[in-house]
């Protein structure tokens, strides 16, 4: 009867404690290792791919789920997990990510939601402070100013909202990142990063952050059609002597209905 308590209390505890991401939990894990499991049963979820693109690593959870990072992380970086049949999903980590072991709950995919882009991307034009909100070590050159990708939206249901899901940002230097503590920037400070769709610009990110929703104008979805989305990063408004883009990195590009 002891027994059965206590495995229960094991069972439990974690739960109570557990501090929730985006689109998965986080929690204290047992021993060293972190987990990947299924959102929905909390089965631990064998033979998914963990990435981190800017530190050019990459490793794979065992049979029950379980995975251990063996690299240093300086600064924000993203973390991607991928397995077939299920939502790609990333997260933001840095150095104290992986103090104690977490657990990340992953969605299976379904009919409402659709991958658009699992790449990751930099936008910018390499020039970045190492006080800026993505200090770290960059090892992917900047495509430039900005992303532009073209999709169909098939099977969309207009009566519901449809959300453009950005996995996670991080390298936004704003002023209002600076003011919640996102960069220690002193004397620069940069316009935010502007969405685009269909050649309207629907949004501007002010923050760094994972699973940032854009609701699209239902009056600009061209159903079963190719619509177009661009991200925009935004420049150093400090400096005018010549343009300045903010260096950001994404990844995750998804859309939900
Ligand atoms: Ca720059």
């Amino acid at each position: 009867m002891k027994k059965v308590l206590i495995m229960l209390l094991i069972f439990l505890l974690p739960a109570v404690s557990a501090a929730t991401f985006q689109g998965g939990v986080s929690e204290q894990g047992q021993g060293t290792s972190s987990r990947i499991i299924d959102k929905q049963t909390g089965q631990g979820i064998g033979g998914a791919n963990i990435t981190l693109p800017k530190q050019n690593y990459a490793t794979t959870t065992d049979s029950n789920g379980f995975f251990e990072l063996d690299t240093q992380i300086n600064g924000p970086s993203i973390m991607s997990v991928q397995k077939e049949n299920y939502k790609p999903f990333t997260m933001t980590v840095d150095g104290a990510t992986f103090n104690a072991p977490i657990v990340v709950g992953i969605e299976k995919s379904n009919a409402s939601g659709k991958a658009i882009d699992t790449n990751m991307y930099h936008l910018g034009d390499n020039s970045f402070s190492d006080l800026s909100a993505n200090a770290g070590e960059f090892s992917m050159q900047a495509i430039g100013p900005f992303y532009t990708k073209k999709f169909t939206l098939k099977n969309i249901n207009i009566a519901k909202p449809v959300y453009l899901v950005i996995g996670s940002i991080i390298g936004i230097d704003t002023a209002m990142a600076r003011s919640v503590g996102q960069n220690r920037i002193p004397n620069a400070v940069a316009s935010p990063p502007e969405i685009y769709f269909n050649g309207n610009k629907i949004s501007e990110i002010q923050l760094n952050g994972d699973g940032q929703k854009i609701k699209l104008p239902p009056s600009l979805i061209k159903k079963n059609q190719v619509n177009e989305i661009t991200i925009k990063t935004g420049r150093n408004l400090m400096q005018t002597a010549y343009i300045d883009y903010d260096d950001i990195e994404f990844m995750n590009i998804l859309i939900e209905n």
